[in-house]
């Protein structure tokens, strides 16, 4: 089965390619033409998940799925949460970003934080949502070269390494994407 995933992020596309296995193949916008950005100004993760899933739809009709995710710090009020990929600029900046974060945390004792992701699906018209949460603390310093984003920063709970210390595998197995893509599959498989 083809499913196009609203995104050219090649390490989202790779990680949910693991997750669901040989069943469903996987298409990115740009294997599908879609060059244009799709906007994403919605206060939510929910919201800004659908109104992306519905473009391609509309644009293609093709079934497809579309993610946002949130790195949500307790100590923050959740921030930078559906800002997380403008949290230091405008623009998509991932060390400006976690040198943010690390400003924001200095000195501050509670570390509690939880990876988020809010997925729409759209399969024959109809709209589906899951949601997948990793709970987790942020780190004072990055660690690990693997992964990307803020995953340099985040230790999940029970381990002693940040994502991007675990392989792709392992942290597939236990994260925010990986869990709600297992519930998306889980769904279409029925
Ligand atoms: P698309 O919108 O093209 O899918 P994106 O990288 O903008 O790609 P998001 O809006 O979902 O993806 O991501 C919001 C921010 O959170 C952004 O800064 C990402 O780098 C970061 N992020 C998303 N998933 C992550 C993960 O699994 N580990 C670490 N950081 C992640």
């Amino acid at each position: 089965m083809k499913l196009v995933f609203a995104t050219n992020n090649a390490h989202k596309l790779r990680e949910v390619q693991q997750t669901v296995g040989d069943r469903f193949e996987i298409v990115s916008l740009r294997e599908c033409g879609i060059t244009e950005d799709i906007p994403e100004n919605e206060p939510t993760l929910e919201g800004n998940a659908l109104v992306k899933a519905r473009y391609i739809y509309s644009r293609t009709g093709l079934s497809c799925f579309a993610d946002d995710t949130g790195l949500e710090v307790d100590a923050l009020g959740g921030e930078p949460g559906v800002r997380s990929a403008r949290y230091a600029t405008d623009g998509h900046d991932d060390e400006a970003n976690k040198r943010l974060l690390l400003e924001r945390m200095l000195g501050v004792e509670n570390r509690n934080a939880q990876f988020r992701t809010a997925m729409a699906l759209i399969i024959d018209g109809k709209e589906h949502l899951f949601e997948g949460v990793v709970r987790g603390i942020i780190l004072t310093c990055e660690r690990g070269e693997g992964g990307f984003g803020y995953d340099p920063l985040f230790a999940p709970e029970g381990y002693d390494l940040s994502f991007s210390e675990m392989s792709a595998e392992d942290k597939n197995a236990i994260s925010h994407r990986g869990r709600a893509v297992r519930q998306l599959a889980e769904f279409l498989n029925k």
